[in-house]
């Protein structure tokens, strides 16, 4: 008997959500993506998670998984066709996207959403930023991905931040950060990521089940 798919509650344009459909894109685990208005949201996400934040998973087994990182995790140890995940590079890539999810991100909102947090000026905010993405394009002068010649669990884990960042201002971040410009812009065009992006229609109860990755993708 077969078994029913996972369930993703995800939303398409929320960075921690990317980083779980990327990793459950390429593990090639079939999921059911139930995309989420994050003003309204389904009260099945909410029985449960009851913290209610995206992405959630939630196995055949009932097991909730309601954190990203564990969501990757979980896709990529069913199945790791590119090696993402590589014990040597375990504890330099914690500390990445643990630098990353901490510290970048409150000043990635900061420098995002500057007009709610008047204390200071928006250079300021991208300034605090810079210290992490310094880091990462330092990095990239010597390899041509965060740790490894090839895309490892930290650079798909932290991709989906430094796009909302670049958005903020494209152009200077090309000129500022061009060996980390080169890094986005490479992941970002692979077929991959624009899998990730596809658009799904928000879920609610009742609706037919929508896998994901779609097949045709
Ligand atoms: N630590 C969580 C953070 C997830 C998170 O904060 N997601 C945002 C959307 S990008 C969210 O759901 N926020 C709740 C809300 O907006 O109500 C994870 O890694 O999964």
């Amino acid at each position: 008997m077969c078994l029913p798919l996972p369930v993703l509650y995800s939303f398409r344009r929320c960075p921690y959500a990317m980083r779980a459909r990327l990793a459950i894109a390429v593990s090639g685990q079939p999921v059911n993506l139930r995309e989420v208005s994050l003003r309204d949201k389904p009260d099945d996400l909410l029985w449960v998670s009851a913290k209610a934040t995206v992405p959630v998973l939630v196995l055949a087994s009932a097991q909730v998984i309601d954190e990203s990182l564990d969501i990757m995790y979980w896709a990529l140890q069913q199945q790791d066709p590119q090696r993402w995940l590589d014990s040597t590079l375990q504890a330099v890539s914690n500390e990445l996207i643990g630098q990353c999810d901490a510290e970048f991100k409150t000043h990635l909102d900061h420098y995002k959403y500057a007009d709610r947090f008047v204390q200071h000026t928006p250079l300021y905010y991208r300034a605090q930023a810079q210290v992490f993405l310094d880091q990462l394009e330092q990095r990239l002068q010597t390899s041509r991905y965060l740790l490894a010649p090839r895309p490892t669990l930290s650079d798909m884990a932290i991709l989906p931040f430094v796009r909302q960042f670049s958005a903020v201002d494209m152009d200077w971040f090309s000129v500022e950060y061009p060996a980390l410009g080169g890094w986005m812009n490479g992941l970002l065009e692979s077929i991959l990521f624009q899998n990730v992006m596809d658009r799904y229609v928000v879920w609610k109860a009742g609706d037919e089940d929508v896998v994901f990755p779609r097949l045709s993708s």
